[in-house]
C-alpha cells in the first residue's frame, strides 16, 4: 500500500508522524517530523523480529501459543498472576491487555523506571505536570539544555532551537554543549545546588520577576532563605562550578524568553524529585510560567486530558524492585526487565523461581531468552492504533498499513483472553473511536489533543491555592570522591535494548586504561565486565555506560527515588579495576 500516513511508536519524545509508502517509512515533510527519521525508523526493517511462538524451546504454531496461555492462566489463581507492562511501544491501545489482567485480578505495577521522580517533583510545585510543548519553544529566545541530550534522544528539537542562545548543563561535552554559548560541565548530581544558587544570586541581583512572584508564588522570600543554606564556596567547589558560570548564564537568561529544556538525567537519583523542584524554583523566579515562549519542558504527561476507556484498577507492585519470586505466572509485554530494571543480579534470581514466564514482544533479548511461552506481537505497522507525545500536544492515528501473517495485536490477544475468561470487552474500534474522541482536528489534517493549553498556567499553578510551593528543606549530597560516578544515558544506536546494542564503558583517558581493554566496574550492587572507549568529553570522575548495554544494571539499586517511586540509575558509585 502507497502513502499512509502513521507514528512511530516508540517511546520517544518526538512521536514523529511517519508515511509509509510501499514498504519504506518517511518522515512527514510538515509538522515536527520535517521530513526526517531518526536511525531507528531508517532502519526498522533490519532488525529481525520474533515470527514464531515458543513454549519451553519448542516453536509452535500462534494458536496453540493462546491456549497454552489459556491453560497457564487457568492453572493459576489470579493473586498469583503478575501483569508487568513496559513502553515498547508507546501508543495508547498498548492498555487494553491491563483491562483484562486487572478484570482477571492479577497484579500489575506501578512506579517507573523512566521519569517518575521528575514529574513528582514538578507535580509537588505546580500541582500537575503539564508541559512546554515545542511549539512553545520555538518562540524561546534562550534554552538551557539541562541534563537532555537531543542529538540522540530528541533530534527534531535541533531545527527548531538552532537560532537561539543555548546553555547546556550536563557532566559530558554532548553535541549541544559543544555548538552552545555557555556549557556547564557540570559534577553529576550536582543539579540542585546549582539550581539554589542560581536563584539565590538572581535574587540578590533584584533580577527575580517580582509581579509574577507576588502574584503567583510568594513565598519567595522563605525561598531566598533556603537558598543562603547553600555555603557558596564550598559548594561550588563540590558541583565543579564557578561563580564566572553562574554569573554568565544569568546575564544570558535574564529579560529573554527562556526555555528550561529538561531531561532524565538530572533525576536518576534518591532526590531527583527536589532537583526537578529546585529547577522549577529558579524558572518561577524567572516569571517562566504562563507566558508566550517561556517555561520549562520536561516529559509532560502524554495522557493528559485523555481519559482511559479500560478498567485498570489492580493491586499494584513497584515496577523497580519488583519481587517477581512472589507470583507464579509473570506476563511480561513490551518490556526487557531482565536488562533495563536496576539491580539485575536481584531480578534474575527473583525471576528464575518463577514457574510460568510470559513475554509478549517483537525482539528476542534477555527476558525472552528465559521465558517459557513466547509471543510474537506485531508491529506497529501491522495494528490500528492511535498515540500521543510527551513532548508536544499532537495526536497521531496509526492505521495498519498493511496484514501480517506474524504476531498478534494486544487487542487481538486481549480478546482471546476476555472471552476465554468471560470478561466483557468492547469492538477495537469502540476504543479507537474513544480516543479519537479527544482529538481537535486542524485544517492541516494533523490532530491536537483537545483542551491542552499551548501555555499552561497562564491563570496560576494547579496547586490548593494557586500558588507555586517551593521546595522546603533539601539535603546536600555528600559524595565519596575516591570513587567514579556511573552516568547511564540514552544511545544514539538503541532505543533502550531494542535495536543494536552499546557494548563498551566510555571513560577519560587520564585513568590509564587503552583503548578496548578488557576492565572491571564494581559497585555495591554487582560486577561486570566491559571494553574500555577512551572519552575525553567525560569528566574524569565519570564513567559511562549506555542505557542497553548488556549488564550495566549489575550495577544499579534498586532502591526508590524518596518521591515518585521511580528507579535511581546513577546513585552507586563505581570502581573500576584492570584484569
Ligand atoms: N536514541 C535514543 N533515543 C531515546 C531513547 C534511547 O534509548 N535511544 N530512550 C527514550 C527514553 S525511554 C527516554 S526516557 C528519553 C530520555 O532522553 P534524555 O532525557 O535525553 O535522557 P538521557 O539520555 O538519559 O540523559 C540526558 C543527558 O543527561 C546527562 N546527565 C547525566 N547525569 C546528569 C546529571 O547529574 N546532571 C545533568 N545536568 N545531566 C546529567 C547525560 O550526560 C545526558 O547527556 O529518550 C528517549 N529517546
Ligand atoms: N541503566 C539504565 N537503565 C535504564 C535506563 C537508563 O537510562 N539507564 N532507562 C530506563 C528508561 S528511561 C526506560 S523508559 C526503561 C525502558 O525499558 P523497557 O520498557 O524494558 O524498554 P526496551 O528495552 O525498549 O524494551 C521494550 C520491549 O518492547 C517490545 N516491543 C516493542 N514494540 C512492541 C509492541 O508493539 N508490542 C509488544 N507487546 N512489545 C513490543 C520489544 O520486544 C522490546 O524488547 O529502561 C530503563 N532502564
Ligand atoms: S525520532 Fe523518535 S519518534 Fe521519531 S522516528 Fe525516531 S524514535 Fe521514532
Ligand atoms: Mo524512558
Amino acid at each position: 500500500m502507497n502513502n499512509i500516513t502513521t507514528a512511530c511508536s516508540l517511546d520517544c519524545y518526538d512521536a514523529c508522524t511517519v508515511v509509509y509508502d510501499n514498504g519504506k517509512l518517511k518522515g512527514k515533510k510538515e509538522g515536527y517530523t520535517q521530513g526526517f527519521l531518526c536511525p531507528h525508523l531508517n532502519h526498522y526493517n533490519a532488525y529481525e523480529q520474533i515470527k514464531m511462538a515458543r513454549y519451553k524451546g519448542q516453536e509452535i504454531s500462534l494458536d496453540e501459543a493462546m491456549i497454552k496461555l489459556k491453560e497457564i492462566l487457568n492453572a493459576s489463581s489470579s493473586d498469583e498472576v503478575l501483569h508487568y507492562r513496559g513502553h515498547g511501544n508507546f501508543a495508547l491501545m498498548q492498555e487494553v491487555s491491563e483491562h483484562f489482567f486487572s478484570l482477571f485480578g492479577a497484579t500489575l505495577t506501578n512506579g517507573s523506571l523512566c521519569d517518575g521522580a521528575g514529574e513528582s517533583g514538578i507535580i509537588e510545585g505546580r500541582g500537575s505536570n503539564l508541559n512546554m510543548p515545542l511549539s512553545e519553544i520555538k518562540k524561546s529566545e534562550v534554552v538551557i539544555i539541562w541534563g537532555r541530550n537531543p542529538h540522540t534522544t530528541s533530534s527534531h528539537l535541533l531545527p527548531i532551537i538552532k537560532d537561539k542562545t543555548i546553555i547546556v548543563i550536563d557532566p559530558r561535552k554532548t553535541k549541544i554543549a559543544k555548538i552552545a554559548h555557555l556549557h556547564i560541565q557540570i559534577k553529576p548530581h550536582g543539579d540542585l545546588s546549582l539550581a539554589l544558587l542560581l536563584s539565590r544570586f538572581l535574587h540578590i541581583e533584584n533580577s527575580c520577576d517580582e509581579e509574577f512572584l507576588n502574584k503567583y508564588a510568594s513565598k519567595h522570600q522563605d525561598y531566598y532563605e533556603l537558598t543562603q543554606n547553600v555555603r557558596i564556596k564550598a559548594t561550588l567547589d563540590e558541583i565543579d562550578v564557578t561563580l564566572g558560570q553562574i554569573g554568565d548564564l544569568l546575564a544570558l537568561v535574564k529579560n529573554k524568553k527562556v526555555a528550561i529544556v529538561c531531561g532524565v538525567g538530572i533525576q536518576k537519583y534518591s532526590d531527583g524529585a527536589d532537583v526537578m523542584r529546585a529547577i522549577d524554583g529558579f524558572a518561577v523566579f524567572l516569571g517562566l510560567f504562563g507566558k508566550e515562549g517561556c517555561g520549562v519542558a520536561y516529559l509532560g504527561n502524554s495522557k493528559d486530558k485523555i481519559q482511559s476507556p479500560f478498567h485498570t484498577k489492580a493491586k499494584r507492585v513497584s515496577k523497580v524492585n519488583t519481587e517477581f519470586s512472589d507470583f507464579k505466572t509473570v506476563f511480561i509485554q513490551g518490556a526487557n526487565p531482565l536488562a533495563q530494571m536496576p539491580d539485575s543480579l536481584r531480578v534474575k534470581s527473583s525471576i528464575e523461581k518463577v514457574q510460568n514466564i510470559i513475554y509478549f514482544g517483537l525482539y528476542e533479548n534477555e527476558t525472552s531468552e528465559i521465558a517459557d511461552l513466547i509471543i510474537p506481537a506485531k508491529s506497529f505497522l501491522y495494528k490500528d492504533d492511535i498515540r500521543t507525545s510527551y513532548s508536544h500536544h499532537g495526536m497521531m492515528n496509526m492505521p495498519k498499513v498493511s496484514e501480517s501473517k506474524f504476531g498478534i495485536s494486544e487487542y487481538d490477544l486481549s480478546a482471546y483472553l476476555c472471552k476465554e475468561f468471560a470478561i466483557e470487552l468492547q469492538t477495537e474500534q469502540f476504543y479507537l473511536e474513544h480516543f479519537k474522541n479527544f482529538a481537535l482536528h486542524h485544517e492541516d489534517s494533523s490532530w491536537r489533543v483537545k483542551d491542552r493549553d499551548a501555555i499552561p498556567y497562564k491563570n496560576g499553578f494547579d496547586t490548593d491555592d494557586g500558588e507555586f510551593c517551593y521546595l522546603e528543606e533539601f539535603e546536600q549530597n555528600e559524595s565519596n570522591n575516591e570513587k567514579l560516578f556511573l552516568i547511564t544515558p540514552k544511545s544514539a544506536i538503541s532505543l533502550n535494548s531494542q535495536f543494536k546494542r552499546e557494548e563498551h564503558v566510555y571513560l577519560h583517558s587520564c585513568h590509564g586504561f587503552d583503548e578496548n581493554e578488557l576492565i572491571l566496574i564494581s559497585s555495591k550492587n554487582g560486577t561486570l565486565k566491559l571494553k574500555v572507549k577512551l572519552d575525553n568529553d567525560l569528566r574524569k570522575d565519570c564513567i559511562l555506560i549506555y542505557s542497553g548495554t548488556k549488564g550495566v544494571n549489575n550495577l544499579t539499586s534498586s532502591k526508590h527515588s524518596f518521591d515518585g517511586k521511580n528507579a535511581i540509575f546513577q546513585e552507586n558509585k563505581v570502581e573500576v579495576f584492570s584484569l
